[in-house]
């Protein structure tokens, strides 16, 4: 299974990414997470990274582009991989194209949770006051949707036109976003095999 989540930040795509991998046995690739290891590790791309992520921007695409090569040439991600935050803007679908057309492993399906914006805020406020991660603040977090509406939101248009977009509610429990998850899959599976 190759899956890319999509969604705004705090949509939940991390979340139901670490509950998903187990159930479909594939890696759980969070560019988010990957560039927050390099910032601990305190990396010169950590560091570059640091500021940007800080203020809600996006990281260059270059920098995102190498990293995720990087990740889908190791052994695990030969059997699938649930992809979560990227791509993030048009030219990142177009390089994910590329490269999984060239690695001859091309997707299988795209989810898109859908959140909306009050309640995103709200979630990351709970994060921001548990974690205390920069870009949690509500005024950051409002910037990043600002920044989602404008760069990530055409991502989900760049997957429908090509038919592999399924929306989900990304609202509710999340045993109940996950059940949601799992049918959208099925379907998906099912459309793929008739
Ligand atoms: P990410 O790490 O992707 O952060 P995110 O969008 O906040 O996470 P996600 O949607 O996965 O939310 P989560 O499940 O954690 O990115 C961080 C930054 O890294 C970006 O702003 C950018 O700077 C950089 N970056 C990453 N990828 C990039 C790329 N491709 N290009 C450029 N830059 C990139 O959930 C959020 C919260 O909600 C959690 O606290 C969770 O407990 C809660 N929650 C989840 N589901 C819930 C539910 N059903 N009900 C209630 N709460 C829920």
């Amino acid at each position: 299974m190759r899956l890319v989540l999509l969604g705004a930040p705090g949509s939940g795509k991390g979340t139901q990414a670490a509950r998903l991998k187990t159930q479909l046995g594939v890696p759980h690739i969070s560019t988010g997470d990957m560039l927050r290891a390099a910032v601990a590790a305190g990396t010169p791309m950590g560091l570059k990274a640091k500021a940007v992520m800080d203020a809600g921007q996006l990281v260059s695409d270059d920098i995102l582009l190498g990293m995720l090569e990087d990740r889908l040439a190791q052994d695990d991600a030969k059997a699938g991989f649930i992809l979560d935050g990227y791509p993030r803007n048009l030219a990142q679908a177009d390089a994910l194209d590329h490269l999984l057309s060239r690695i001859g492993q091309p997707l299988d399906s795209v989810v898109k949770l859908k959140v909306p914006s009050e309640a995103i805020v709200g979630r990351c406020e709970i994060r921001f006051k548990a974690e205390g991660r920069a870009d949690d603040n509500p005024e950051t977090v409002r910037k990043r949707l600002g920044i989602y509406a404008e760069q990530t939101a055409p991502v989900a248009e760049f997957y429908a036109k090509r038919g592999k977009l399924q929306v989900v509610d990304g609202v509710g429990e999340l045993d109940e976003v996950t059940a949601r998850v799992k049918a959208a899959l099925r379907s998906d599976s099912m459309t793929a095999s008739s």
